[in-house]
């Protein structure tokens, strides 16, 4: 790389580290309660959380053993919501842990089934909406400690995950249905609410004094949990909030603020994302000033971004669901959309080439199977990785803009074309971006298909012209896709290699390409 594009990059990275939706620094809004840090966190853990590529998310409670249906009706709203249908009696829900006892339940067959996926981390649900704790948490009796099952499940996650290789992060809902303290203040996504707080006022769900008081029991109850958490399970290496919607969650930010600075002291290189507390003004995810709060973008779920830009630099991941919205277990499938394996790649490989991680969810059962389509999926992915991986670990957005044919990842000089577009006459043309220095010129210098390591023929190989230039100065090459793949229906990955030669020189150009 010469000089001068070597700092283009570099001015385009502190560009993309910085975010692009920040504000100037004497234009600042002053925040007590914002985010921490303006850039990227640079230490090894987060380094290591960048590289994962790929991770598994599993929804396991209670509310597996309805499994989206109740006296014969079926539930369309999220499975692990059924508790708020009107349908379900809560004093059924709240007994349902009586008949909690996963005897299918094998940590370890989990945690090789994901590694088999290739999954290199985990988010486990600790304690969704409901409340129910699949630890044998002192400071309620709701817990697994209770059930038929007695055992620590999250220690048995921890333990099996850990021993394969996957780091765990523990998922915990800040909503507790089942805590008599817990208060829903109602959505901060709501524009009146919205209003409310950016006007520097808020909202206050608490009609009485009493109703305030038993919050702060509350609070107290949820920072024991998440210190027991950190006490029990040392291994993990990150928490994953959910529910920081909440309007009284919200109201309390600057204690949700220490508490996070304690956390992180407690548990040196902790990451979590941001979803875990807003500013004093209400802002999520990023502050009033357009700074992320949090190590990583938890983004909005089962959405991708479409470009670069719209990930503001930020690291994030994406988690989604297999079918449309199901998190956790529901016995029927057969009235919604389920992604198919190659879908689910695509979105990964998508995630990557921008820059993120891609996380699928599993929803086991309440004897604690994962169900047959799951299971299916996995395997399918995990055949996939196995052979392309390359692709997605430890890769970040490469120098090529975004082409019909697929995505594109890069480490290095090398450069993945994951094609899931296969065009009609087997030529994928690629586009290679205009050198920013004057005299030089990129070129293609080496193609191979990732899996087989055959050979991708180029075409026209050596002869002048061709390849191609328009009038920006990108150049063009056409790389024959193999006879064997031309039949195949399985996305596969081009990896090429990618050098700078000095534009005048066709001698050094024709080198290059032998
Ligand atoms: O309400 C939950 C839902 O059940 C599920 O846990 C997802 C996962 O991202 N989070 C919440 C909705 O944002």
């Amino acid at each position: 790389m010469t000089k001068k594009t070597l700092l283009s990059v570099l001015l385009c990275m502190a560009f993309l580290t910085q975010g692009m939706a920040q504000v100037e620094k004497n234009e600042r809004i002053p925040l007590k309660h914002g985010a921490h840090r303006t850039g990227r966190r640079t230490d090894a853990d987060m380094q290591r959380w960048r590289e994962y590529g790929l991770g598994q998310f599993i929804h396991w409670g209670v509310y597996a053993i309805p499994g989206g249906v109740w006296n014969g009706k079926t539930y369309t709203g999220a499975s692990e919501w059924i508790r708020s249908w009107k349908e379900m009696p809560k004093d059924v829900y709240d007994n349902l842990y009586k008949q909690f006892n996963p005897t299918r339940f094998d940590a370890k067959r989990w945690a090789k089934q994901a590694k088999e996926m290739g999954a290199r981390y985990m988010i486990f649900t600790t304690k969704h909406h409901d409340g129910f704790c699949m630890w044998p948490s002192k400071y309620t009796d709701y817990t697994v400690a209770h059930s038929p099952y007695k055992k620590d499940i999250v220690k048995e996650m921890v333990d099996a995950y850990t021993a394969e290789g996957i780091d765990v992060y523990l998922y915990f809902s800040i909503i507790d249905w089942s805590h008599p303290g817990y208060l829903s203040g109602g959505n901060i996504n709501s524009p009146q609410v919205k209003r409310a707080f950016q006007s520097g006022g808020g909202v206050n769900p608490f009609e009485t004094k009493e109703k305030e008081e038993k919050y702060e029991e509350f609070k107290a109850f949820t920072r024991n949990q998440l210190l027991e958490l950190l006490d029990n399970y040392p291994a993990i290496k990150g928490l994953w909030f959910d529910g920081s919607w909440d309007v009284a969650w919200v109201r309390n930010a600057p204690w949700v603020d220490s508490l996070g600075i304690e956390l992180r002291e407690k548990h040196p290189g902790l990451i979590i994302g941001s979803r875990f507390r807003s500013d004093e003004y209400g802002n999520r995810h990023t502050d009033a000033n357009g700074y992320l709060i949090g190590d990583y973008d938890q983004r909005y779920e089962r959405s991708l971004p479409t470009n670069l830009a719209e990930t503001k630099g930020f690291d994030w991941d994406c988690v989604m669901t297999i079918p449309e919205n199901q998190w956790g277990y529901h016995r029927d499938w057969s009235w919604t959309y389920v992604k198919t394996p190659y879908e689910l790649i695509e979105m990964a490989v998508k995630a990557n080439s921008l820059d993120g991680n891609f996380v699928i969810n599993f929803g086991p059962d309440g004897d604690g199977n994962i169900r047959k389509e799951e299971a299916e999926t996995a395997k399918e992915i995990g055949k996939w990785m196995s052979k392309n991986g390359t692709a997605i670990y430890g890769t970040h957005h490469s120098v090529l803009e975004k082409q019909d044919w697929g995505y594109s990842t890069q480490k290095g000089d090398h450069i993945y074309l994951s094609v899931f577009n296969k065009p009609m006459n087997n030529i994928v043309r690629i586009k290679l971006p205009r050198n920013n220095h004057k005299d030089m010129i990129y070129v293609i210098t080496k193609a191979e298909i990732l899996s087989t390591k055959e050979t991708v023929r180029i075409n026209g190989k050596g002869q002048p012209g061709t390849y191609y230039r328009d009038k920006s100065g990108s150049s063009y090459y056409d790389l024959i896709i193999p006879k064997k793949l031309q039949k195949s229906t399985e996305p596969f990955v081009i990896v090429i290699e990618l050098k700078e030669i000095n534009k005048g020189s066709l001698e050094a150009y024709q080198q290059a390409l032998t």
